[in-house]
């Protein structure tokens, strides 16, 4: 089988995608360099003093893994000089993180986690880096945030690096999603995954179901359903639930099935869930609905909704499309009772 590159795969789509530009390429090119640096030390964890806390904790109230640190670090030192960037904000920087004079900018916006899932780090889970990059009106510095909190509807292009059993690229550029492997042998991404489409209707669902009590009726019917056979199943789902969003995202991805993070009571100061709408919800969102599936905070599609903060928390439900459908007629029925 030939095997085609991450890059040649960019520069044969390039003529039909109106911003795959050379600057993007460069932009996908300098990422894909921080990932390969990212998965050689995730790769080497346990052997090497990298596990554990580094004892501070972030702009999200939570404890920093040393490996968190190191691949926020990578990205930004990496992007930073990628000559392509207006701006850049990371889920571990409170503010948006401008490039140095010393450095040209472009005219694109990125956004990431750096290592999303990293409280298994020390297990070994998988963890992954999810982006979103987007284009900055014109004429625009990146330098206020008003300019850079856009729809995620307005995505270029986002996916995610997963280091797992081995290390994956997934992305999207608005044409379709694809998948491309590691080959650790050659320091490539090879396509592995092309043209990714999620089974309309689901087997799994994936959700931190110990949250139970802290959630609303509706949010109970919905997982109950998923338990039960008034779902588009029509017969009980299997429960996978790794904690690490990128991974359980990636095998619903390629199995078909819906990750539920909803919103709960725990904490009154983040009455919308955990998961953050610009660094992880819109991204795969942006994939899942280019393979064909759905992602909403149980009213809008998440891509239509408009930013207010760099850090916004939103519920989310995202997957195969019949599965998410049964969650927006659930919370649907709630609204008008
Ligand atoms: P983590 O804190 O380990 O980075 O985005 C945060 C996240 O992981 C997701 O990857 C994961 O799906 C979720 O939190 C798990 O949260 P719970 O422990 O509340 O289930």
């Amino acid at each position: 089988m030939p095997q085609i590159t991450v890059t040649e795969h960019l520069l044969l789509h390039q003529k039909e995608s109106p911003m795959a530009s050379g600057r993007f390429t460069r932009l996908l090119n300098d990422l894909i360099l921080a990932a390969k640096i990212i998965s050689r030390e995730v790769s080497k964890a346990g052997l090497v003093d990298v596990l554990g806390f580094t004892g501070e904790v972030n702009v999200q109230g939570e404890q920093v893994q040393k490996l968190d640190e190191y691949a926020n670090k990578v990205l930004i030192h990496r992007m930073e000089r990628a000559g392509v960037l207006c701006a850049i904000a990371s889920e571990e920087n409170a503010d948006i993180v401008r490039i140095p004079d010393q450095f040209p900018k472009g005219d694109y916006f990125l956004i990431f986690d750096p290592l999303d899932g990293s409280s298994n780090i020390d297990a070994n889970v998988n963890v992954g880096t999810i982006f979103s990059i987007y284009r900055v009106a014109e004429g625009c510095s990146g330098d206020k945030l008003c300019d850079l909190l856009m729809q995620g509807a307005k995505q270029v292009a986002a996916g995610y690096f997963l280091y797992g059993t081995s290390t994956m690229l997934v992305y999207t550029t608005g044409r379709g999603v694809h998948g491309f492997t590691l080959d650790p042998s050659v320091g490539e991404f090879l396509l592995s995954h092309p043209d990714i489409r999620t089974p309309e209707t689901g087997k799994v669902y994936s959700v931190n179901e110990a949250y139970w009590s802290y959630w609303d009726e509706p949010t109970r019917e919905i997982v109950s359903a998923f338990k039960g056979t008034d779902n588009p199943r029509g017969q009980p789902y299997g429960g996978r639930y790794i904690g690490s969003l990128v991974a359980d995202f990636h095998r619903n991805l390629l199995y078909g099935g819906i990750f539920l993070y909803p919103a709960d009571t725990r904490d009154p100061k983040k009455p919308q869930g955990k998961l953050r709408l610009l660094c992880e919800a819109n991204p795969l969102a942006f994939v899942i609905e280019q393979a064909g599936g759905a992602a909403t905070d149980g009213e809008r599609d998440i891509l239509s909704i408009e930013p207010e903060e760099l850090h916004q928390r939103v519920p989310l439900f995202i997957g195969s499309k019949n599965d998410v459908a049964k969650v927006m007629e659930i919370y649907g029925r709630a609204r008008k009772a």
